[in-house]
C-alpha cells in the first residue's frame, strides 16, 4: 500500500484527488490548517471524509513541513495547498507568498532533507503565463505573471525543477489550466455564475460581474487530478501542461449556462438582460482586477502523448454537471 500525503485536502482539487487515490487503494494522509468550520464538506459529498487520516499542517510554518515528511515517509507528495484566488492577492500578497512560494521551499528542504525517496507534485498554474508570450501555451512557453498569486506561484515552479536538477529529487510540476466542477468555490467566476444564475430564476436577483471577454481554457478538475497522479507514476521526474486545447469568454460561459436553464437573453456591452429588460449579469468596478490575464489557451501535447492523458468532459458537459447539481442541491 502506498502512502500519499496531499496538502489543501479541503479544497476542490485534493477532494477529487484522495478519492482517485483511496480508489487505488493508497493511504491518504490529509495535511489541513486548523479551522473552526465546516472545512471537509467536500470530503463528505464525495463520502471519503472517515477514510483519510488527518494530520495539522500549515504551508507557512517550516516545522510543520518538516514534521508530516519525517513521520510518514511518504511515497508521494502532493501539494495542492494555496492561497489560490488570484484576486484575493492583490489585496493580500504577503499571506499569497507565505504559503504559495515560501510554503514550497519548505516543502522541497524537508523531502531533502528527511525523504529524499519521496516524489513530489507542485501545483504549478497556466497564470504563470499571464501577459502570454505566444498562443498556445506549453511547457517552453515564457512566464510573464500578472498577479502576486501568479508571480509566487512562478517562484515555487522554478524552485521544484531546481531541487529536481540540484539533488536529483523526484520533484515534477503539472502546469495546469483552469478546471471547475461541482465542488468548486463560489468567488470563482464559473462558479459564481452557476450559483448566482439557479438564483436569478426564483429571485430575478442580478449577479454581479468584473470583465465578460476574458478568455480561459476550462477543464473539469475529476480529470485534472488524474493527470497529477500520472505525472508521479512516470520513469523519470518532468513538468506537463493540462488543458483542454479549447478557449472560451466569461461571456460564453455565461450563454451556455442560460441555454442550459432554458433562459431567454440579449447581450450589451457590459450586461445580460431578458428580451423585456430585467437584469440578469450587470458588471462592477469591484470586481475588475488591477491586472488582468487576458487569454488562456493550453497546448497539451506532451501530456497526451507521455502521460497518455485527455480530458474526458468538454465546456458543454462541465456546465451540465455544475448546473445540474447545482439545481439538485436548493
Ligand atoms: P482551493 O482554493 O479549492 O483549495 C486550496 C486549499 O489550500 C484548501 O484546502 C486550503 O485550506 C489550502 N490552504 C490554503 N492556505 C493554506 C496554508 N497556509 N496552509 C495549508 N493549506 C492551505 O484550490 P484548488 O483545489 O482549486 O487548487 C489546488 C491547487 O492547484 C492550488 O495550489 C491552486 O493554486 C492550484 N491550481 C488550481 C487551478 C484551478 O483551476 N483549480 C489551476 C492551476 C493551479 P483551507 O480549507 O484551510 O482554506
Ligand atoms: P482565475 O479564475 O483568476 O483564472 O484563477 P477566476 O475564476 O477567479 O477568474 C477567471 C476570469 O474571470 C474573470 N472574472 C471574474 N472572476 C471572478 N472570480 N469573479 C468575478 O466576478 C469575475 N468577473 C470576471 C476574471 O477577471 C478572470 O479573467 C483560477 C484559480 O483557480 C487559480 O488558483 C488558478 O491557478 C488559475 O485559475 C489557473
Amino acid at each position: 500500500m502506498k502512502t500519499a500525503i496531499i496538502t489543501g485536502i479541503t479544497g476542490q482539487d485534493g477532494a477529487y484527488l484522495a478519492k482517485n487515490l483511496l480508489m487505488r487503494r493508497y493511504k491518504v494522509i490529509g495535511a489541513r490548517r486548523r479551522n473552526t468550520g465546516q472545512q471537509n464538506w467536500r470530503l463528505k459529498y464525495l463520502g471519503i471524509e472517515n477514510e483519510i487520516e488527518f494530520v495539522d499542517f500549515d504551508l507557512t510554518e517550516p516545522y510543520s513541513a518538516e514534521n508530516i515528511i519525517d513521520r510518514y515517509q511518504p511515497e508521494e507528495f502532493y501539494n495542492l495547498g494555496a492561497q489560490s484566488f488570484v484576486a484575493l492577492s492583490f489585496n493580500q500578497p504577503h499571506v499569497t507568498t507565505q504559503a504559495n512560494a515560501n510554503g514550497v521551499l519548505h516543502l522541497l528542504e524537508a523531502i531533502r532533507q528527511k525523504s529524499p525517496h519521496t516524489k513530489f507534485y507542485q501545483a504549478s498554474t497556466s497564470e504563470m503565463f499571464g501577459r502570454v508570450r505566444e498562443t498556445p501555451q506549453n511547457e517552453m512557453t515564457a512566464f510573464h505573471p500578472r498577479s502576486p498569486y501568479g508571480v509566487a506561484k512562478a517562484y515555487a515552479h522554478y524552485m521544484t525543477i531546481n531541487y529536481r536538477e540540484s539533488y536529483d529529487m523526484f520533484a515534477c510540476c503539472g502546469i495546469l489550466f483552469n478546471h471547475e466542477s461541482p465542488l468548486r468555490g463560489s468567488e470563482f467566476v464559473t462558479q459564481k455564475i452557476v450559483k448566482g444564475l439557479v438564483n436569478w430564476v426564483h429571485t430575478k436577483q442580478p449577479v454581479y460581474l468584473g470583465n465578460l471577454d476574458a478568455k480561459r481554457d476550462w477543464g473539469h478538475a475529476e480529470d485534472y487530478v488524474e493527470a497529477m497522479r500520472l505525472i508521479l507514476q512516470q520513469d523519470k521526474p518532468d513538468d506537463f501542461v493540462i488543458s483542454t486545447g479549447v478557449t472560451h469568454t466569461v461571456r460564453d460561459f455565461i450563454e451556455k449556462c442560460l441555454k442550459c436553464l432554458n433562459v431567454e437573453y440579449v447581450q450589451h456591452k457590459h450586461e445580460f438582460s431578458t428580451p423585456n429588460g430585467i437584469p440578469i449579469i450587470k458588471t462592477a468596478p469591484e470586481f475588475f482586477r488591477p491586472a488582468e490575464v487576458d487569454v488562456l489557451l493550453g497546448d497539451c501535447s506532451k501530456a497526451k502523448e507521455i502521460l497518455q492523458w485527455k480530458p474526458k468532459y468538454n465546456l458543454d458537459a462541465l456546465v451540465k454537471d455544475m448546473i445540474k447539481t447545482e439545481i439538485s442541491e436548493i
